[in-house]
């Protein structure tokens, strides 16, 4: 466990916001059957959570930076700490009622993640890490997975969804060139819980495109945490501007980023 003041601030905003979104996860399956469906109320638990986050995090750290998915950027006096918050990720697994989403937050401060905290508030996993502290999964430390052949390994990513239609080639030849030499493949819908798992060696590795700093920032702290590599695809460290990410264990992230960009 991390016994610091920084990461009880952090867990206890999870927790307090993953109460109102474990609720309102059961009664999303209620509206499933309405016609107008359970869009807006999920939304709404989207808006709730982050609002909790915001507002406890501000009160135990006032000053610090946010960036928010829902609220955008929120400008703090103290210029070196920022705050990288996604309070739903997985937004379409929670709106079809399936139970891996995730509340993800991250601290950077002067421009280096230094804590990254997941929880899914559905099975109660929490993903904790801070530099130099180990990444956690509730009281047990984590380690990425050690394997050393792609053919024995499980790797997650994301497919483009329609929205991201002029994706869907490259995407193609991507999955192409990875089914035909890894173990198999895994497609969650929540990046922070893919890095989670990354971290957890559940997955040998986990490669997307497109995705936004609050995605992913939490997730790298743990990957990295618990020993494992995170890069770009192109092997640089702009995972945060670029919306690129490449994650695993040392042998199998390397090999994957080989054969992405061969692909
Ligand atoms: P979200 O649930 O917070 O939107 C799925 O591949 C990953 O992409 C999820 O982490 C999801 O986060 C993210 N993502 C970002 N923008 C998205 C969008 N417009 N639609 C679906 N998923 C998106
Ligand atoms: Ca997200």
């Amino acid at each position: 466990m991390i016994r610091s003041a920084l990461m009880n601030v952090m867990t206890a905003a999870a927790l307090k916001a993953g109460r109102g979104l474990k609720r309102d996860f059961g009664e999303v399956a209620n509206l499933q059957v309405s016609v107008k469906g359970p869009g807006d109320f999920v939304s709404a638990a989207d808006r709730r959570a982050e609002k909790i986050l915001f507002e406890e995090l501000a009160k135990a750290r006032p000053g610090y930076g946010f960036v928010m998915e829902e609220s955008g950027r929120v400008e703090g006096t103290d210029q070196s700490h920022t705050w990288i918050i996604d309070p739903l990720d997985g937004t379409t697994n929670f709106l079809h009622g399936i139970p891996v989403f995730a509340i993800s937050v991250a601290l950077e401060r002067e421009g280096q993640l230094v804590a990254g905290l997941v929880y899914n508030p559905a099975d109660d996993d929490m993903f904790v890490a801070e530099r130099g502290q180990g990444a956690w999964l509730n009281n047990r430390r984590l380690r990425v997975a050690q394997r050393r052949e792609l053919a024995d390994s499980l790797i997650a990513t994301g497919v483009p969804h329609l929205g991201k239609a002029k994706e869907h080639p490259r995407f193609k030849q991507e999955l192409a060139a990875v089914m035909t030499r890894v173990g198999n493949v895994r497609r969650f819908g929540a990046a922070s819980l893919d890095l989670a798992y990354t971290a957890a060696g559940r997955f040998d590795a986990y490669w997307e495109r497109s995705l936004q700093p609050w995605d992913i920032a939490a997730g790298i702290v743990l990957v990295r945490e618990a020993g494992g590599f995170v890069s770009d695809l192109s092997g640089g460290q702009d995972m945060l501007s670029n919306g690129e990410i490449l994650a695993g264990g040392e042998t199998i992230q390397r090999a994957l980023g080989d054969l992405l960009r061969k692909a």
